[in-house]
């Protein structure tokens, strides 16, 4: 077995991919990341030994977010990028030890100097070096939160928010994946806190967002195109797509948004840019045939990146912030946070206007905001019995063919449903024509993955309305589709606020160990997907 990995969703045969990922991550590059992680578990081994004040780390602190969030699915495929990331944290590393340190662990002390000493290394600490299957599976399940975590905490930073408090529980956490003392039970409780943290650093987002560019409203999206040449803005971070309508004013090239960047035009901020035009194409695996149809350049600001397929592609791709790709320039910001991205309007120009390949509108800004200043009509509507479910489909998108499931699923609902969406996962239904409930439409999209927050802020409400002590008794079901470790913290997150008997699919994550899948579906209701017949009857009560 040359690496291992079961961090995601199409991870090989549901157990792990050994040879390359299916997600195309080779052998290095996966090991580079196991040897990244390890680092950030030393520099937690000697902040939690030492009891170091954080505040005083503030660099230490955004490294460690931004290393977790380079260790995504789809996120970053540069050897290079993690060799040079490996270096710099164990630089921040050996600044935190002092030479009277006794009891520290390996993680905290080892030394590397060559790409070749890292993948020695590299070999002996990744998934497999925890023995017990299940112990592995609870620090795994761990590992993936913070990691969907500290992507949540960098959006936030890079628009000025932080919350210190989350990342000390960052180190708590990462350092206790070292411990071999923790036992089983304990390891479950700081799987819970993971949660607990996860909706702080999804709220923390939030609150970024949406006091930087106002609370998403009701929007009608374009996803037809214009003819000039554009540029298409992939990923979650709204800093970098203000910077880059900023900086096309006037120039004559477009911007459309692509997969996570959709919600994006819900934002009230964003409606004054003339060259915003719409959103191209669906989810992230589309990319391959909806990049070489757009024509013109691509940002990507986070994960999903699909290695392009050929060197057309890959000669307009551009990356910032945690992502990365070989060949493809990465753009960084300046002390101010400023990005230059001239080189990418400037190849823009040269090249074609985008091709249509849909027209029409879809309609997004259905964020905690707008649903609750619409929530006498819901609560009426729920009165009545015109709704009678909300179905949660939050989530992830992904290749596999049996998430064709989620689109029929959504096609089979009864029309008095209403279906909660947020995350790519929208792309298998948000086209439908699945009409309205009394003008309310039937499929409320409350933006990325990350206003999942939202979706469960909405659920509180209500059940403060209907004055429920327990937010399961609400006709609220929760069936979410999976892929990344973002979905990961989303469902730790709703573990934590108490939410029960969540189905998860397309398959259930392969790095749950039968004992650890045996307690979340004891002690949470988790289960899988079966037939859209069978769900929608369990869900129905029928
Ligand atoms: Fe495999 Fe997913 Fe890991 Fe890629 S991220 S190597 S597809 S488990
Ligand atoms: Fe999608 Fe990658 Fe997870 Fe933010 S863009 S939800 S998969």
């Amino acid at each position: 077995m040359s690496m291992f990995c079961y961090q995601c969703q199409e991870t090989a045969k549901n157990t792990g991919c050994t040879v390359r990922g299916v997600c195309g991550k080779n052998e290095e590059v996966a090991k580079l990341q196991d040897l990244l992680i390890y680092t950030l578990k030393g520099i937690a081994d000697i902040v939690i030994k030492n009891k170091i004040d954080i505040s005083n780390i503030p660099d230490t602190n955004h490294q460690v977010l931004n290393s977790l969030f380079m260790t995504i699915t789809n996120a970053n495929f540069d050897g290079d990028a993690f060799e040079r990331q490996v270096k710099k944290m164990l630089g921040y590393r050996d600044a935190l030890v002092d030479k009277n340190d006794s009891g520290l662990h390996d993680a905290a002390t080892f030394a590397v100097g060559s790409r070749e000493e890292m993948l020695d290394k590299a070999s002996t600490v990744g998934v497999l070096a925890t023995e017990n299957e299940d112990v592995r599976s609870l620090r795994e399940l761990i590992i993936y939160g913070l990691k969907g975590m500290a992507a949540y905490m960098e959006h936030a930073a890079n628009l000025g928010k932080k919350n210190i408090e989350v990342n000390e529980f960052i180190y708590e956490a990462l350092a206790a994946t070292l411990d071999d003392s923790m036992t089983a039970d304990e390891l479950v409780a700081l799987t819970l806190k993971t949660g607990e943290y996860g909706v702080k650093s999804m709220a923390l987002l939030d609150e970024a967002n949406t006091s930087t560019y106002g609370h998403p409203e009701i929007t009608e999206v374009n996803i037809g195109v214009r003819n000039n040449p554009a540029i298409l803005i992939s990923g979650h971070d709204l800093g970098d797509l203000e910077q880059l309508l900023e900086q096309t004013q006037g120039t004559g090239v477009d911007v459309y948004t692509h997969g996570e960047m959709l919600p994006a035009h819900s934002y009230p901020a964003f409606k004054k840019y003339e060259n915003f035009v719409g959103n191209y194409g669906n989810a992230w695996w589309k990319q391959i045939e909806e990049f070489e149809t757009f024509r013109g350049p691509i940002l990507f600001t986070t994960n999903c990146i699909v290695p392009p397929k050929s060197e057309e592609i890959r000669k307009r791709i551009f990356t910032t912030n945690s992502v990365g790709y070989p060949g493809c320039p990465h753009i960084v910001p300046n002390e101010e946070g400023k990005k230059d991205f001239s080189e990418i309007i400037e190849l823009a120009k040269t090249l074609e206007a985008p091709k249509q390949i849909e027209e029409g509108t879809i309609i997004g800004g259905f964020a905690h905001n707008q649903v609750l200043s619409l929530a006498d009509k819901v609560v009426d509507a729920i009165k009545s019995g015109a709704i009678k479910k909300f179905f949660v489909m939050a989530g992830c998108d992904g290749r596999m063919k049996s998430r064709d499931y989620y689109t029929e699923f959504a096609k089979a609902l009864p029309k008095d449903t209403i279906i909660l969406t947020a995350g790519c996962a929208k792309y298998r239904y948000n086209k439908l024509p699945l009409g309205d409930i009394g003008g309310i439409p039937r499929v409320l999209d409350a933006g990325q993955c990350n206003d999942s927050y939202s979706l469960a802020l909405i659920a509180l409400k209500l059940k403060e309305v209907f004055e429920l002590d327990d937010v399961n008794e609400l006709p609220i079901a929760f069936n979410i589709a999976w892929y990344e470790q973002k979905a990961v913290i989303v469902l730790l997150a709703l573990l934590y606020l108490g939410v029960k008997d969540i189905h998860l699919g397309p398959t259930l994550p392969g790095f749950l160990s039968p004992n650890v899948a045996k307690v979340l579906v004891e002690k949470f209701g988790i289960a899988g997907i079966g037939t859209v017949e069978d769900d929608i009857n369990l869900f129905l009560g029928e």
